[in-house]
């Protein structure tokens, strides 16, 4: 999966690279014209793939994000036409970049309401697996989300926050609160738990996982548990954090991270599996799913 591409993200990008930008905002032309029909099959594929398993899994702002954009199974969308859509919805646009691009970078495009979608679709003998994120899950994965104005604001701030606490050194730990939101993140609906995050979106095997597997836990989102918590960047996640309402993703946009930052420095962190006593628990997970894969 994607959660590969943090890794690529740190090693990959050093200066006078091979990858170094033509324009100093790393953005490139989509070139859609360009794109083969192999390339919009694969686009296919995957569509219709995720169209059929989250109806009843995915939140109802995914949905109705999903259904309000000009993007569905014949081709792999047109920026421009879908940013036409957005912008004029919450003020959010798309971009093409090559791939994974620096933090700082990264965080200063968030800050200006542009999302950074890679350019390439993955290869159709690697449908599940993604070392850097493609076109698939940067768009089908996150932009639904972006025509709901709390994730709109919400990624917005994190880009904002992202800049600070990377002068300050602690991007770790807000990157964590991203990882259990924006790209795995759960959400309570009147009629069950719910996918909100990009990662599990655009990830069939995840799907079904997060929402329906006895092996991971399912605990109530805190903000500072999870900023103390590892993740898993190469498999499904061992723990799901859960919102009681994605509004809760508004006030979250407005808290002051600094004093926070001082307060857990020195703090223990805790394992990707770990249940804690404080910690108000949805479903405790058998986590037969990871276990099976340490004995090996
Ligand atoms: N670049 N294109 C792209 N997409 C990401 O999700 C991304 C990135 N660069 C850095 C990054 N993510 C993360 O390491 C930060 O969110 C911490
Ligand atoms: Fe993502």
């Amino acid at each position: 999966m994607l959660q590969q591409l943090k890794e690529t993200a740190k090693h990959g990008l050093a200066a006078g690279d091979a990858h170094a930008p033509e324009r100093p905002d790393w953005t490139i032309d989509q070139g859609w014209a360009n794109y083969t029909q192999e390339e919009h099959g694969v686009w296919r594929t995957l569509f219709e793939r995720q169209s059929k398993l989250l109806p009843g899994r995915a939140c109802d702002e995914f949905i109705r994000g999903m259904q309000d954009l000009p993007i569905g199974p014949e081709q792999i969308p047109d920026f421009e036409q879908m940013s036409k859509v957005l912008k004029k919805r919450t003020g959010w646009e798309v971009v093409a970049v090559p791939g994974l691009v620096p933090d700082d970078v990264f965080f200063g495009h968030l800050a200006n309401r542009r999302f950074p979608a890679g350019q390439f679709i993955r290869k159709p003998h690697e449908l599940d697996y993604l070392e850097e994120p493609d076109v698939f899950h940067d768009v089908f994965g996150h932009v639904p989300m972006l025509m709901n104005p709390v994730i709109a604001d919400y990624i917005q701030a994190y880009g904002e926050g992202g800049l600070r606490a990377s002068r300050l050194g602690v991007l770790e730990k807000l990157a964590r609160v991203y990882w259990y939101t924006v790209e795995f993140g759960l959400v309570q609906q009147s009629d069950g738990l719910r996918i909100y995050g990009a990662g599990i979106a655009s990830s069939a095997s995840e799907t079904r996982f997060s929402v329906e597997s006895d092996s991971p836990n399912r605990v109530r989102f805190e903000l500072e548990r999870v900023m103390q918590t590892n993740y898993r960047i190469d498999d499904f996640q061992e723990t799901y954090f859960v919102l009681g309402h994605l509004d809760e993703l508004l006030e979250l946009a407005q808290i002051d991270f600094a004093p926070l930052y001082d307060r857990l420095k020195g703090a223990p962190e805790h394992d990707a599996g770990a249940v804690l006593a404080s910690d108000q628990v949805l479903t405790r997970g058998t986590l037969a799913y990871h276990d099976a894969k340490r004995e090996k």
